[in-house]
C-alpha cells in the first residue's frame, strides 16, 4: 500500500481502517489539512482570542519538532509536557511526535512531588512547562538525581520555547513509523498514589478520532468543540485536540479553571457545538442556573464522562437547558470512550451500549463471563488500547491479560444489553472525574503529628456525585474538633493536588480492620 493511505470517511468503523505499513500520525492530523485545501481555516481559538489557522499549526509543529532534534532528542526520547490548554500544547505534542520524539502530557495540577516522581520514572530526556507551573516543576527539577537534557519554560523570555521555535525551519519530513509503535504517553494514577506511564501506538488517536468522535459524536468540519476537562487528560485530548483535528473542524482553548461562570462565558462568547464536561461541571452548572442564565443555542449536545452521570442530573439539565448530555465510559488505557450513549438512544443512569469496533466482556472472579444482568468486572478489547505501562511488566500483566483490559470497574448489562455502572473493583475513587487514591490523602493525613492513622472513603454528597471523607484517629483526645478539622484540612491542602483533600472528617476511636489488619474501607462506607 501507499505511504500514508487511510481510508476515512464517516461510516467507517475501525476494523475497516487500514493503516499503511510505513505511517507516522502527524501526517494525517496535521498535514493532511494543507493537502486538503484548509490552510487558512482557524484550527484553534484561545479564550485570549488568539487563533491558529491549520497553516500555521503546519509550521509551528514542524518548527517544534525541528528545535527538538536540534536540542539532541533522539527517536524514542520522551519528553514531559506540563503545558496548560494553549496553541504551545498541540505544537509541541505534534512536533515531538512528528520527528519521533515521544511526548508525555502531565497533569498540571500536581505537585513537585508527583513531578520528582515521574520525571525519575519516564527517564525523560526534556521537560517542557507553562510558566504558570514553574515553581512546582522547578522544584522538582532540582529534587531528582535524574540529569535531564533540557527544560524549558514555554512562554516568556528569551530562551523560552516559542522564542527558541522561530529560530527553526517550517519544513520537516516525518519520522517514519509503523502504526503500532509507541508514540506518547498518558500516565495514570494507581491504587498506591503511584503513576502508571500508559504506552500507547500511532494507531490509537485514529482510532478513537473515528470510532467515537466521528461515528458517535458525528464530528464534522463545521463543529467548535471546547472541553472544560484539560487536553492533558486523555479525554481531554480527544475532545479538545484530536477530535477537532481528525475532522478539520476548531477547537476553543480556555486555559483558566472550569466553574460555572467560567464556562458559561466560553459557551456564550465562543458559541461551541459541542461542549465535553464531568458530571461535577454539570451538576454546579445546574445549581448556578438556578439563579444565573447561560445562552446554549450553539450547542449540538454536551458530553459527560470521567465519573457516572446520576440519572437526575441529565434529566435536570434537560429540563432547564433543552438540550442532552452524552454519558460514557472510557478511560487513559483505552484512550476514549468505549461504551456510550447516542443521541438519538439515550439512557438516563446507563453508560449506554458498546460504541462500535470495541468488543467487552462482564467476568466473575474467575475470570468467567456471567450471566446476563449479574454484576461482575469489565473487560474490554480494541485497537485503541494501550501497548503496557512502561517500566512496569506486573501491572501492565494485570491489566492487559490475552488482549483484553481490565477496566478495575464493576458493570451489568441489562435485558436490553445496556451497561449500568456498579462501582470499583477496587478502592480508587473519582472526584470530579480525575482520580483519588485513598491511600495517598491517608499517607499525608498521617503525616501530621496528631494523626495515629486515618482511612479515606468515598461519600456522595447531595447531588449523588463522589467525594472523599476522612475517618481520623487521634493520638490524643482533641476537644475543638471544627478546629483540627481545619488544620488537617490545610494540611493536605498543601502537598496534594488541590481536589484531593477530604471533604467531611470523622474521628472514630479505631478504624475497622480485618484479622491481618487491613483497613475495611467498605464497612466505613456503610455507616
Ligand atoms: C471511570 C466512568 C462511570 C471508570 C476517561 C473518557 O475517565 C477517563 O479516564 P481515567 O483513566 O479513568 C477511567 C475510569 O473512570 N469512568 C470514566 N467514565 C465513566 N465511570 N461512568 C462513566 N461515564 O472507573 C473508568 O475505569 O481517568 C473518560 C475518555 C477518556 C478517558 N480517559
Amino acid at each position: 500500500m501507499q505511504k500514508n493511505t487511510i481510508k476515512i470517511n464517516s461510516s467507517v468503523i475501525p476494523s475497516q481502517i487500514e493503516f499503511s505499513s510505513v505511517f507516522n500520525v502527524s501526517e494525517i492530523f496535521i498535514d493532511r489539512h494543507i493537502k486538503e485545501g484548509r490552510k487558512d481555516k482557524v484550527a484553534i481559538i484561545t479564550t485570549d482570542g488568539i487563533e491558529v489557522t491549520y497553516g500555521e499549526l503546519f509550521e509551528n509543529v514542524n518548527k517544534s519538532g525541528n528545535l527538538l532534534k536540534r536540542l539532541g532528542l533522539k527517536k524514542g526520547d520522551r519528553i514531559l509536557m506540563m503545558v496548560k490548554d494553549s496553541p504551545e500544547f498541540f505544537y509541541l505534542f505534534w512536533g515531538a511526535i512528528k520527528a519521533g520524539i515521544v511526548p508525555v502530557p502531565i497533569n498540571t495540577l500536581l505537585r513537585s512531588k508527583d513531578y520528582a516522581f515521574i520525571i525519575q520514572d519516564s527517564a525523560c530526556s526534556g521537560v517542557v512547562y507553562s510558566p504558570e507551573f514553574s515553581k512546582e516543576v522547578e522544584r522538582a527539577i532540582s529534587k531528582v538525581s535524574h540529569k535531564l537534557v533540557f527544560s524549558l519554560v514555554t512562554i516568556g523570555g528569551l530562551k523560552c520555547f516559542m522564542e527558541e521555535i522561530l529560530l527553526e525551519s517550517s519544513e520537516l519530513v516525518a519520522n517514519s513509523a509503523t502504526p503500532t509503535d509507541d508514540c506518547f504517553w498518558l500516565y495514570s494514577s494507581g491504587t498506591t498514589g503511584k503513576p502508571k506511564g500508559a504506552v500507547h501506538s500511532h494507531k490509537s488517536m485514529v482510532i478513537t478520532s473515528q470510532l467515537y468522535g466521528k461515528y458517535i459524536l458525528g464530528v464534522c468540519e463545521d463543529d467548535v468543540c471546547f472541553s472544560a476537562a484539560k487536553l492533558f487528560f486523555a479525554y481531554g485530548l480527544g475532545n479538545g485536540m484530536t477530535f477537532p483535528l481528525w475532522s478539520g473542524a476548531k477547537c476553543i482553548l480556555f486555559s483558566g479553571r472550569p466553574n460555572p461562570e467560567s464556562t458559561f462565558d466560553v459557551i456564550e462568547s465562543f458559541k461551541p457545538s459541542l461542549f465535553f464536561g464531568v458530571p461535577t461541571l454539570f451538576a454546579s452548572q445546574l445549581h448556578s442556573l438556578e439563579t444565573n442564565s447561560c445562552d446554549f443555542s450553539s450547542l449540538r449536545m454536551s458530553i459527560s464522562a470521567g465519573e457516572a452521570l446520576p440519572a437526575n442530573i441529565l434529566n435536570r439539565w434537560k429540563e432547564k437547558t433543552g438540550t442532552e448530555i452524552l454519558d460514557g465510559i472510557g478511560s487513559t488505557e483505552a484512550l476514549h470512550i468505549f461504551i456510550s450513549n447516542r443521541l438519538n438512544d439515550i439512557r438516563p443512569g446507563s453508560s449506554g451500549l458498546l460504541v462500535p469496533g470495541y468488543n467487552a466482556k462482564i467476568v466473575d472472579e474467575n475470570g468467567k463471563e456471567v450471566s446476563q444482568g449479574e454484576e461482575g468486572r469489565l473487560l474490554i478489547q480494541g485497537e485503541s488500547t494501550c501497548k503496557y505501562y512502561w517500566n512496569n511488566t506486573e501491572k501492565t500483566n494485570e491489566t492487559i491479560i490475552e488482549g483484553w483490559l481490565n477496566t478495575g470497574d464493576t458493570y451489568w448489562q441489562d435485558a436490553e444489553g445496556y451497561f449500568i455502572y456498579g462501582g470499583r473493583s477496587d478502592d480508587m475513587m473519582k472526584v470530579g472525574g480525575i482520580w483519588c487514591s485513598p491511600f495517598e490523602i491517608e499517607s499525608k493525613l498521617v503525616e501530621h503529628p496528631d494523626v495515629l492513622e486515618a482511612a479515606v472513603v468515598a461519600r456522595k454528597d447531595d447531588t449523588g456525585l463522589v467525594k472523599p471523607e476522612a475517618h481520623v484517629v487521634l493520638k490524643e483526645k482533641i476537644n475543638d474538633l471544627e478546629k483540627i478539622s481545619e488544620v488537617l484540612l490545610q494540611h493536605c491542602k498543601t502537598g496534594l493536588a488541590p481536589y484531593k483533600y477530604p471533604r467531611w472528617f470523622q474521628y472514630p476511636t479505631e478504624l475497622p480492620k480485618t484479622a491481618t489488619g487491613k483497613i475495611q474501607r467498605f464497612r466505613l462506607m456503610l455507616n
